[in-house]
């Protein structure tokens, strides 16, 4: 009889409708048996005798109110098989309840940025619970760059021997695409504003394109970067994070409101791209971990026109990696941000986890 493993998974959103539908078109040896599906925080499918949820025809089954954390790890313990448990939510509620999952033996895939980049404690109780007898796997490659390998092969190149000497890399699909359109290695006039705003258009941005700007989401994934090399990085707000919204425009209540007032200091970003274009260089929006200083910083970077940031295109990601076994870095590079990509990097660590539990 072939290996089956009981799957839990929670959120149907952007990533986990593209996650759901990748593992409906799965073809492995293992057998995927989805037990519990919750679409929101009202509604979810799953039966008292663990009957598979048919993921062909989820969207249209009745639903119930999904089970309270409790309630859910006690199922899932119950399932008598084991069992993955796949968070594709944003939830920090979600987040600081997988200690418990773990220690209750049900492993973690996700792409939830909240419980590894948020306070050190929840990180070190995530990675001591999983030390312990019978204790869930954790796995999160799309935490960082969407699904580009970077988790896996850092954690190997440390759990190995290596020493981590500097990470420097542009970690926002959305920031990748601002600067990648503002600042070529043509002369251009275009304005920081209106690329912003063609972003928006776009759907690159979040729904309030200040959640991207204010560099917040490059700082959770260089301080996860920054951890697995053995800094031990307080939270992301703990080192310097330049922020790209306007001082001036800080306070301002609507979306609307803010991009209308943003070209009004279009100057002074132009001013510092002109200045990088005078000594042959572009602007990048970069996060850098460095073991040789111990400093962690996320924020405008100057890079000469032959260097692999310069010639970025679209929104990718590029990150590289110095270490000692490799001092001319490992570069990775590619699609770093959209739901197929981000869904994948979650699917293959389910897949990774079913092989090893
Ligand atoms: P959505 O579309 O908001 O979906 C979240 C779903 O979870 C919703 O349906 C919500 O109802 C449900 N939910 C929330 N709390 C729940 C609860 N307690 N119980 C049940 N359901 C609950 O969010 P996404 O976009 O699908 O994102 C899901 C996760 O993936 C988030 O943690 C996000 O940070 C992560 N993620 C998303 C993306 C992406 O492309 N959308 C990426 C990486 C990680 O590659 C992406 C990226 O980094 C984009 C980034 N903006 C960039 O680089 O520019």
């Amino acid at each position: 009889m072939s290996k089956s493993v009981n799957v839990a998974i929670i959120g149907s959103g952007v990533v986990g409708s593209a996650f759901i539908n990748q593992l409906n078109n799965l073809k492995t040896a293992i057998k995927y048996n989805v037990i519990y599906l919750a679409l929101n925080t009202s509604q979810a499918l799953f039966s008292k005798d663990y009957k598979p949820v048919d993921l062909s025809t989820y969207t249209t089954t009745e639903t119930q109110q999904p089970l309270s954390l409790d309630d859910l790890v006690s199922y899932l313990k119950d399932s008598g098989k084991p069992t993955i448990f796949v968070d594709n939510t944003s939830s920090e509620a979600i987040a600081n309840f997988y200690p418990t999952f773990i220690k209750s033996g049900i492993s973690i895939a996700t792409p939830n940025k909240k419980a590894f980049s948020s306070s050190l404690k929840i990180w070190n109780d995530i990675f001591e619970s999983s030390k312990v007898e019978g204790a869930g796997l954790v796995y999160h490659e799309s935490t960082v760059g969407a699904g580009l390998p970077i988790i896996l092969p850092l954690k190997d190149l440390v759990t190995t021997g290596d020493k981590v000497v500097k990470i420097e890399g542009i970690f926002s699909g959305t920031l990748s695409y601002i600067f990648n359109e503002f600042s070529t290695t043509e002369p251009s006039n275009v304005k920081f504003s209106d690329v912003v705003k063609v972003a928006k258009q776009l759907g690159y941005t979040e729904p309030d394109p200040r959640d991207d700007l204010n560099g917040l989401d490059v700082a959770r994934k260089v301080t996860i970067l920054a951890r697995i090399s053995g800094l031990e990085v307080e939270s992301p707000t703990s080192f310097p994070v330049q922020s790209l919204i306007p001082k001036e425009l800080e306070g301002v209540q609507s979306v609307a409101e803010f991009m209308e007032k943003l070209p009004n200091y279009d100057n002074d970003i132009q001013k510092v791209k002109d200045e990088a274009f005078a000594e042959n260089k572009v602007l990048r929006f970069v996060g850098q971990v460095d073991l040789e200083t111990n400093k962690v910083s996320v924020g405008i970077g100057k890079y000469g026109f032959d260097h692999p940031f310069a010639s970025l295109k679209g929104s990718d990601n590029v990150v590289s990696i110095k270490t000692e076994r490799y001092p001319n870095p490992l570069i990775i590079q590619g699609a770093g941000a959209g739901s197929e990509v981000t869904a994948h990097g979650v699917l293959a660590d389910t897949i990774k986890i079913a092989e090893r539990i």
